[in-house]
């Protein structure tokens, strides 16, 4: 086929779960399909909502109400609403856990299916004036055997997650999501209203030459991380010292980091003792696409997908990305932990 051919064998990323659940054979219902193309469907509503809002912040609207006099809702709780009514609509979900809603949403009978989502709907909101990219961080578990739906569905490690992902809403939509079975990326094709696979089998590089932390809490930070930084930003044997590139925004941040490789980490410190990051609906679900593309995710101390969690918005020291940089890392923990 000539090179100015359109290509026309596009794989829409309901092809590619479709794909995924033919290769699980009779024994996969369609369900998972049907409850991922639900969360496909919130990244298309959000990501229209995120572009709107910037341009509505730059025309500036009278007050909070729009110009037909409705509410205007913060678009981070649009976009909770918008994720809530579909998951429950799917039919696909039992319990819900927002970083927007305080107690885990327990779905009625009536739309009762068998699959919890723990999601951040819009992280680095916080971010979006300033027209950084933000995203929507969700992970999915399959409910425990005879429940029907509780707070101990949702009370398990990461590791018993069944799917992952993240959609990043910047210049384009960017969803990258896992079931398992490897990691790859789609990017939105708006004319045509589908998220087309662009980035096929994302693999971290072994290591990097970029690291990702917030410097401005280094006066916070435990001896471990001091060092470990010293080591990259002041290398021995005549090596280049490592570029800084810290967004705030961790969708962007961690998407940068399985392209590019490197480091990226919030960690526990002095101030906050158990870091920021959330550990149910940021750190898992990082961590799930980070071991699935081939790299590390870990406190420092331990590999966080193997955390029981305790309650639905606890949060977690986080290192993740390529497995020599993080096993870097790691090695200073232990080093303090042996001279302790
Ligand atoms: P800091 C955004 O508010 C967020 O939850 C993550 O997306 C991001 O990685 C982190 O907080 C940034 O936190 O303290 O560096 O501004």
């Amino acid at each position: 086929m000539s090179e100015d051919f359109p290509n026309t064998d596009i794989i829409t990323l309901t092809r590619h779960i479709l794909s995924d659940q033919l290769r699980l054979g009779p024994a996969a219902t369609g369900d998972l399909t049907l409850l991922l193309t639900a969360i496909q469907t919130t990244s298309k509503f959000i990501a229209n909502n995120v572009r709107k809002a910037r341009l509505i912040n730059l025309i500036g609207l009278a007050g909070e109400t729009n110009v037909q006099g409705e509410e205007q809702k913060k678009l981070d709780v649009l976009s909770n609403d918008i994720m809530i009514n579909a998951l429950r609509a799917s039919g696909k979900t039992a319990v819900l856990v927002s970083e927007e809603n305080e107690e885990a949403i327990i779905i009625d009978d009536k739309f009762k299916g068998k699959y919890c989502v723990v999601f951040d709907p819009l992280d680095g909101s916080s971010n979006i004036d300033a027209g950084v990219n933000i995203g929507t961080i969700f992970g999915v578990y399959k409910l425990q055997p005879d429940s029907k739906g509780s707070i101990s569905d949702v009370l398990r490690p990461g590791k018993e997650m069944v799917a992952a992902g993240y959609t990043m809403y910047g210049s384009s939509a960017n969803l990258v999501l896992s079931t398992g079975f490897g990691v790859n990326g789609y990017t939105l094709d708006s004319s045509l209203g589908e998220f087309i696979l662009t980035h096929p089998d994302i693999k971290i590089p072994a290591r990097g030459k970029i690291y990702s932390f917030n410097e401005g809490n280094s006066m916070y930070f435990h001896s471990p991380v001091i060092n470990y930084l010293k080591s990259i930003k002041f290398p021995a044997n005549g090596k280049s010292p490592y570029s800084a590139r810290y967004i705030g925004s961790m969708v962007a941040d961690v998407h940068r980091t399985l392209l590019y490789g490197g480091i990226f980490g919030y960690p526990d410190d002095k101030k906050s003792k158990k870091g920021k990051l959330r550990l149910l609906y940021e750190a898992f679900p990082m961590a799930f696409l980070t071991e699935q593309a081939g790299g590390i995710a870990t406190t420092g101390k331990g590999r966080i997908l193997d955390i029981i969690p305790t309650s639905i918005h606890e949060r977690c020291p986080v290192f993740l990305g390529s497995k020599d940089d993080v096993n870097d890392l790691v090695k200073f923990y232990q080093l303090h932990e042996d001279s302790s």
